[in-house]
């Protein structure tokens, strides 16, 4: 491999040299950077160090935790905290905020789910973590879930980490999105990707078809022009995949395109929808926005859905632009 590569830490100096800042931001960015590559070397070891099974609990959402969950929620809570730069942080597998102690100073709010698609852990199929950061509002108590209750546009920076064949770190700053692999051997992310875009067309979409029958009218309308493939109204094949780890889904997307969706239907409205708000939905909008794409519920841009409750579920269908509006004229017109 040619030295000319950029590591993740002189992109992020770069990034903090262009914008005038402190410093903060480059020095949380490295804590949460130090946080994906535990969690990454965690995954890896998987049942040579016990990391499959279940753990024997659950989480807030009532959801079975596997070890590796409860593993990669402590080293978020643990590395993140140590650079004194967040107030508070609030995790998929927490029911609470959690204050960070001893950081008076602290300006930031970090929300993060650890470890999502963990179903995929004990199969060996890539898992990823998501973050969000956003800034503490002024005079807001960082102990309680209102200052975190910031519409998706607020964000100051989103990223996630793909424990995949390789591992990659993909984040945006609100300024496009690069991609970044680790070196194992050196312990460092360098630049592979750099302004990860998405083909506002595609011809691959990805949906969980075993709910078929719950689905509302505009999903099955759409998803039965795909499959209708050339002799349809869409004049062209559709491929399908479903992963079932968004992190995978998502980072396919970025590189290649297309559309995922886990939309409303009429069983898990029950619950306002399958995925989180917080630290699912609005930090993959503001990647795939950010890299030309579109996310919506199917009625409204998510980024802008006013947060009422920190582990909130919402309908999601983000992806290639075009596709997008697609969904949303079909919803407009039901
Ligand atoms: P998790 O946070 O409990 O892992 O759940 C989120 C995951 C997403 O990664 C994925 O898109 C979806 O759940 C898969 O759901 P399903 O099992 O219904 O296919
Ligand atoms: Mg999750």
């Amino acid at each position: 491999m040619p030295y000319t590569r950029i590591t993740l830490t002189h992109f992020l100096l770069q990034e903090q040299r262009r914008l005038g800042g402190s410093g903060a931001f480059t020095s949380l960015m490295n804590d949460i950077l130090t946080a994906c590559k535990m969690v990454s070397h965690e995954v890896n070891r998987g049942a040579l160090v016990g990391n499959h099974g279940v753990a024997g609990t659950t989480n807030v959402q009532d959801e079975e935790q596997k070890p590796l969950d409860v593993l990669a929620n402590d080293i978020f809570l643990h590395m993140n905290a140590l650079g004194g730069n967040y107030a508070a942080m609030a995790s998929e597998e927490l029911e609470d905020v959690h204050a960070v102690k001893g950081s008076a100073d602290g300006k930031y709010l970090l929300l993060f789910d650890p470890l999502d698609g963990s179903s995929n852990i004990d199969v060996n199929i890539s898992v990823g973590s998501i973050f969000s950061i956003l800034r503490l509002p002024e005079g807001a108590d960082p102990k309680s879930a209102n200052a975190f209750l910031q519409p998706g546009v607020q964000q100051i920076c989103a990223g996630y980490a793909l424990y995949g064949s390789s591992t990659m770190l993909v984040l945006t700053t609100g300024n496009g999105v690069n991609g970044f692999t680790l070196d194992r051997d050196v312990g460092m992310f360098f630049l592979t990707h750099p302004n990860m875009t998405i083909p506002a067309d595609t011809q691959e979409f990805a949906i969980n078809a075993s709910r078929a029958r719950f689905w509302e009218a505009p999903v099955k309308r759409y998803v039965d022009e795909c499959q209708a493939g050339k002799e349809g109204p869409r004049g062209k094949d559709f491929n399908m995949r479903w992963v079932a780890s968004m992190v995978a889904e998502v980072h396919r997307i970025l590189v290649r395109g297309g559309i995922f969706m886990y939309p409303a239907d009429s069983e898990n409205m029950k619950k306002g929808g399958k995925l989180r708000l917080m630290y699912e939905a609005n930090p993959m909008s503001f990647i795939v926005e950010q890299a030309g794409g579109g996310a919506t519920t199917g009625r409204q841009r998510l980024m802008e859905v006013p947060p009422t409750n920190l582990h909130q579920r919402v309908p999601v269908i983000l992806g290639s632009k075009n596709e997008v509006e697609r969904l949303e004229a079909y919803h407009r017109d039901a």
